[in-house]
């Protein structure tokens, strides 16, 4: 199979890599497996795509390896930065293409998927300028010494990325890995590997030096669990489900006791309480749970409502979320497209069979939408109880309880009452208790009178069971520096 094939989109008809990227060449796998994607629109592949095994992963982490002991060594702080401003330039130099290449993988509205491309740029633009600020310290601690820090590559990172957000994940993954100086092994979700072949050929033109960015094409099991254990890997990030998170760390600490960091599941609080401006907090719950198809970790999935609100506030959701535009991918109008894959809409339909099993109300949705594509209605359930498993578990879909809650101390109380911390937010015209709530919420990000606004300037990462480590903003450096303390002693002569 050639390692470029030609597709046709709505939008544009362009080369799509479909190789390996090791060594900044594509090439094929060296078991000379393949495998299809899917577009989640028609349920048709797309195209086939090269699969990394085992074999690939090794032949990645040698050239990653080479790399950062050769050629990236040599490259300044500031020349980095260079390189991942060109990569910025190029990818919204090529966002037609590149919005179009996630809404066929991944199903996601073109609008909102051109949203996306922008905010990958700004990510990797941003972490660009980072490149040449990173600094240590001198520590002064007595007349006889000279005591300074040096924050280092950590070396060869395996990044893993899930397929909710191709393309920003790819970005929030490489942007702080390459401004301080580290290689990369990263391997695509086995649903959406297009968008991040297409990128790594925006990391060539840019003039990266081979083998600084590899990424690899493949399933879980096999190519993901080798990056987990492989002895010359020096850190692992991973995006995904908390029992693969957890299965990774302990991968990890069984092989070389790689770093690792994690950013996992949710089943983020979102709490409006009576005083809220109403139909604004409707906007936001409503974008908060449906926005990518309900496919976000932060997703705002449980709506604790104020009883004095309640009854008018469901007539308001309701409303909100009928007038979502749900459909082709390619309609600019689109709002929510179908679910990404089969399995992804069979787990989405089988919480929403068990929920009104368990006697939930459906107060809209419930249902499949259309006959072709894994589409499914905007779906809100009231009348709901702490033990039902749409309460309790990620669905990760366009799926949310509203409950009632009597006053603040019980809407945080029910709020905590997850072992996830992801997200959460509050919605009230009063600012003490926007702070009271903020603070005793268990959450990386609480986002008051507002939902689902991510910036790659603020971190952003999990409490409890959702995570290790934060992404984005300064903090994410940290996760690809190792601080080295260096200790002279001063002679007197
Ligand atoms: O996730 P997986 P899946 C949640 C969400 C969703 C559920 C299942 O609730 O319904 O997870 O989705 C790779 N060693 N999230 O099955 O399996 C896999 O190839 C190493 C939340 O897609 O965790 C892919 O690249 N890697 C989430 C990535 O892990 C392995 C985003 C995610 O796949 C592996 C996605 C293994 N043993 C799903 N097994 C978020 N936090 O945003 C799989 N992978």
């Amino acid at each position: 199979m050639s390692l470029f094939q030609t597709i046709k989109t709505p939008v544009v008809t362009y080369q799509q890599p479909v190789g390996l990227f090791i060594n900044g060449e594509f090439i094929k796998g060296v078991d000379g497996k393949t495998f299809e994607t899917i577009n989640p629109h028609n349920e048709k592949p797309i195209v086939a795509v090269h699969e990394a095994t085992e074999k690939d992963v090794d032949i990645a982490v040698k050239a990653a390896r080479k790399a950062l002991e050769g050629d990236w060594k040599q490259t300044t702080p500031s020349e980095r930065g260079r390189l991942l401003t060109r990569l910025a330039d190029l990818l919204e130099r090529d966002i037609e293409t590149v919005a179009a290449i996630e809404s066929l993988d991944n199903g996601k509205g073109v609008t909102m998927a051109k949203g996306d491309v922008t905010a990958s740029a700004g990510c990797i633009r941003y972490y660009g300028g980072w490149a040449d600020k990173i600094v240590g310290q001198t520590i002064d601690t007595d007349p006889n010494s000279l005591t300074y820090t040096r924050h280092e590559p950590i070396g060869v990172c395996g990044q893993i990325i899930p397929w909710n957000f191709p393309l920003m994940m790819f970005a929030w993954k490489i942007g702080p890995a390459l401004a301080t100086g580290n290689t990369i092994v990263l391997k695509t979700a086995e649903q959406t590997p297009l968008s991040a072949l297409y990128v790594a050929s925006l990391i060539k033109e840019a003039g990266f030096p081979p083998g600084v960015v590899n990424v690899l094409s493949g399933f879980g099991k096999t190519a993901g669990a080798a990056i987990a254990a492989h002895m010359d890997i020096d850190k692992v990030a991973f995006t995904g489900s908390t029992p693969i998170g957890r299965q990774i760390m302990q991968v990890a600490a069984k092989s070389n006791l790689k770093k690792v960091t994690l950013e996992l599941g949710g089943k983020s609080p979102n709490i409006v309480l009576p005083d809220a401006n109403l139909e604004e907090a409707v906007g936001w719950v409503n974008l908060g749970i449906f926005f990518n198809h309900g496919q976000c970790c932060c997703a705002g999935s449980r709506i604790l409502v104020h009883e004095a609100i309640y009854d008018e506030f469901i007539e308001l959701f309701k409303k909100r979320a009928e007038q979502n535009k749900v459909g082709d991918p390619f309609r600019t109008d689109t709002f929510q497209g179908p679910q990404v894959s089969q399995l992804q809409y069979d787990r989405i339909m089988g919480y929403i069979e068990e929920g009104k099993r368990a006697g939930a109300k459906v107060v809209t949705g419930g249902d499949r939408q259309g006959s072709e594509g894994y589409y499914i209605k905007p779906t809100i359930f009231a009348d709901v109880n702490d033990d039902m498993s749409i309460v309790k578990e990620e669905i990760f879909g366009p799926v949310c309880t509203v409950q009632k809650v009597r006053d603040e101390e019980e809407a945080i109380r029910v709020a905590n009452n997850t072992n996830y911390g992801l997200a959460a937010a509050v919605h009230t015209t009063n600012i003490n208790a926007a702070i009271r709530v903020s603070n005793a919420i268990k959450a990386g990000t609480v986002w008051v009178n507002n939902y689902n606004t991510l910036h790659y300037q603020m971190p952003f990462g999990g409490f409890k069971e959702s995570g290790v480590g934060r992404e984005l903003g300064s903090y994410a450096l940290e996760n690809y520096t190792e601080v080295k303390t260096v200790r002279v002693h001063i002679s007197k002569s």
